[in-house]
């Protein structure tokens, strides 16, 4: 049994949720109050994750207890585990970690930061703030949505965790990050309605704990 620390507002959450689910392992959320400030307490940053963030996955099965971090960490331990997911071979292995960088540094990083302070942030956000989010996650999908011509997953024939880590944010409603896709991003478009379509794929809303809260802005 796994157990997976985090809030139903985190796609990085989400995104080890999807690849419990699309692996078929037993798995339950724990609820993280993050909105009221939980990741920033010393205590929890000294048992839980000393960077302050979630995800965060126990995973009590197999060969030892062990307490994991960081999304890509954890979506690479468990395709290497279950054997699925992660890549057919060493080259593909090395492209699903390329993406995972990518992703990590500026797909999801900035659209996260973006919605965050779109949706949830107490005090209204400053455009120039805004405008450069929005300027590097254009330059970003525009790379994805390129590479996604001709391909029905971003590494080899098949879904890998880079699909499941690329589309952390993308199925939350428009509203909470003000960033249309379908008109400018048809390659994305099409591989989200792809991958909203494998074994596993839920609405994070539905599947992970806390309270939904409507876009502050
Ligand atoms: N690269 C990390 C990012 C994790 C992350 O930023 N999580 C957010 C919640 S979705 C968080 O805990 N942020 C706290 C902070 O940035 O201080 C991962 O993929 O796990």
């Amino acid at each position: 049994m796994y157990r997976l620390h985090g809030f139903c507002q985190s796609g990085n959450t989400f995104k080890v949720a999807f690849a419990l689910r699309a692996l078929k392992q037993p798995w339950e959320p724990v609820f993280v109050d993050f909105m009221n400030g939980a990741t920033r307490r010393p205590e929890w940053r000294a048992e839980a994750n000393e960077m302050g963030e979630v995800p965060v996955l126990d995973d009590d099965s197999g060969d030892g207890a062990r307490r994991l971090t960081q999304s890509a960490v954890i979506l690479t331990y468990l395709a290497k585990k279950h054997g699925a997911l992660g890549g057919k071979d060493e080259d593909e292995q090395r492209e699903v970690l390329r993406w995972l960088f990518f992703d990590n540094h500026k797909f999801t990083s900035h659209f996260a930061t973006m919605r965050f302070m779109k949706a949830f942030m107490p005090v209204a956000p400053d455009p120039a703030v805004m405008g450069f989010l929005r300027g590097r996650l254009d330059a970003s999908f525009a790379i994805v949505d390129k590479h996604l011509a001709g391909r029905e997953f971003m590494v080899g024939a098949g879904p890998t965790i880079v699909d499941l880590s690329l589309c952390g944010y993308l199925y939350y409603p428009v509203e909470e990050s003000g960033y249309e896709i379908a008109p400018r991003y048809p390659n994305i478009a099409a591989w989200l309605t792809r991958v909203r379509a494998l074994d596993g794929w839920a609405d994070p809303y539905d599947i992970l704990p806390g309270e939904r809260i409507a876009p502050k802005w």
